[in-house]
């Protein structure tokens, strides 16, 4: 009797040995779905790794972690990402972007005119008001969906995600606004499915940011307000978790509010302050082209310093052969001063939906931010001011969204040791729309 529990019990220990050293030095298991944000601005994809229980970002042949969600089409090839926010200048009326803002969605005549407003491509509707873009080469134009510059961007992160895990990616779930209906939801799966991607879940953006920072597995009720502030759109979402359920209370947001406009008031100035130095304006595409991508360095370099000592060539400036330079110091506090009126702007959506809900801001239980814009210093004093609180800031920004979804990724593929899982409860909850 005895003997046999001896070797039972030697036999469970075997096989306990065999576990452990299997895990410990058999090869991970290959990750099989992965997690994509496909974003207004930047899109980026990520993938859970068991055993080390993380996410990882996958970053592309050049090290970027995300791609601008920028694709453009040439004479002869079409370009993605990074390489075609390069090329913009020389080809603004074949260089689209913003396709998340027009996916799935039917626009009147009236809408319409005020979005083409701001863009230097072309924007066509078809009969039941869906937008295509034209491309515009010589004398013949092409239409493009929505879905199908979707479609090259995550055909771009699919890529870097095979080279990198060294095996095809099928299967993936996806994020989209809170506020997207089911045929923007359907529209996004289609750009998946032109991309080769089989979407398992789609799951809301505020949601996945939430579940970045584990919020799925601290007990009781939780109200987290998600204050997403990306380069062009603002969404405030006030969440509900209960046991791993979550619930939407309630949704504000600025569609048009965001990083670009920051940049565009810097650029502004800095075009004012050439002009001063020099005497004439600056016209030059290259130079600006230039002068726009500095202006995205400096607002990035004022989050962590007081002042940045800028010493750009005007290559068209240049005088008998010798080179010109814009020399100047800029200030944070100028920064802050050109944007004050949009930097206010930001609580409106957060007042918003506190008053649908009748809460007071003490009654937030957490506040997670998202969205590269929420670094700068002055958004994050004016959030923790408001609530008295500081804000979920510990996982990047940019990258909390594509955490999550990657989190889900690995819920779904049953990957150890997810156990929790999340679900989402179908939200009636209309957002409202702040200008
Ligand atoms: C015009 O566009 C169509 C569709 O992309 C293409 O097949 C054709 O070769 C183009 N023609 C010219 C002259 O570029
Ligand atoms: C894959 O990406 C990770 C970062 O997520 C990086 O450390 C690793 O070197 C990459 N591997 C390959 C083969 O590119
Ligand atoms: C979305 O797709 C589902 C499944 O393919 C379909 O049943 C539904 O009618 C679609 N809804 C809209 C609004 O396109
Ligand atoms: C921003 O900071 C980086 C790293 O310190 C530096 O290489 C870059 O030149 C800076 N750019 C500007 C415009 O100040
Ligand atoms: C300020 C802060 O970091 N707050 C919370 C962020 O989220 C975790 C849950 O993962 C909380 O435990 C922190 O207190």
């Amino acid at each position: 009797m005895s003997t046999a529990i001896t070797i039972l019990g030697t036999s469970i220990l075997a096989l306990l040995l065999a576990g452990y050293f299997g895990q410990k030095f058999m090869p991970p298991p290959k990750p099989k779905i992965v997690g994509i944000d496909l974003g207004t601005t930047y899109s980026c994809i990520g993938v859970y790794h068991a055993v080390t229980g993380q996410v990882r970002v996958i970053p592309d042949k050049e090290d970027h972690l995300c791609i601008p969600s920028v694709v453009a089409f040439r004479e002869k090839a079409v370009v993605v990402g990074h390489r075609a926010v390069a090329q913009a200048e020389h080809n603004p009326s074949n260089t689209f972007y913003d396709g998340k803002r027009f996916i799935g969605k039917a626009f009147s005549t009236e809408e319409l005119a005020k979005e083409a407003g701001r863009y230097q491509f072309k924007l066509v509707p078809d009969e039941y008001g869906m937008i295509r873009y034209a491309i515009q080469q010589r004398d013949n134009v092409t239409m493009v969906t929505p879905e199908y510059i979707g479609s090259q961007i995550l055909t771009t992160l699919k890529q870097s995600a095979e080279t990198n895990l060294s095996s095809p990616v099928t299967r993936a779930v996806m994020s989209v606004p809170a506020e997207f209906d089911e045929m923007q939801r359907n529209y996004t799966r289609m750009a998946a499915r032109l991309a080769g991607i089989d979407v398992l879940r789609i799951i809301n953006e505020p949601t996945a940011a939430a579940l970045a920072y584990g919020l799925h597995k601290k007990e009781g009720t939780n109200n987290v307000l998600v204050v997403d502030l990306g380069g062009g759109t603002l969404d405030v979402s006030l969440l509900n978790i209960q046991g791993g359920m979550f619930s939407t209370q309630a949704m504000a947001g600025n569609n048009h509010l965001g990083g670009q406009d920051f940049n565009q008031r810097l650029f502004n100035h800095l075009l004012r302050q050439i002009k001063q130095k020099f005497g004439r304006e600056l016209k030059d595409p290259e130079d600006l082209q230039l002068l726009r991508q500095q202006t995205e360095d400096i607002k990035l370099n004022l989050t962590n310093q007081d002042a940045v000592f800028i010493h750009i060539p005007l290559h068209s400036f240049r005088k008998s052969g010798h080179m010109a330079f814009y020399k100047d110091k800029i200030m944070r506090a100028t920064f802050e001063e050109l944007n004050e009126d949009l930097f206010k702007r930001v609580l409106d959506p957060v007042k918003a939906v506190l008053h649908t809900v009748e809460m007071e801001p003490s009654e937030i239980d957490e506040i997670v931010l998202v969205g590269g814009s929420t670094r700068i210093p002055k958004v994050r004093k004016m959030i923790r001011e408001y609530f008295d609180k500081d804000p979920n800031t510990s996982i990047d920004p940019e990258l909390a969204v594509t955490y999550g979804v990657s989190i889900q990724a690995g819920i779904i593929g049953g990957m150890w040791p997810l156990t929790v899982s999340a679900i989402e409860l179908p939200s009636r909850v209309k957002k409202i729309h702040i200008r």
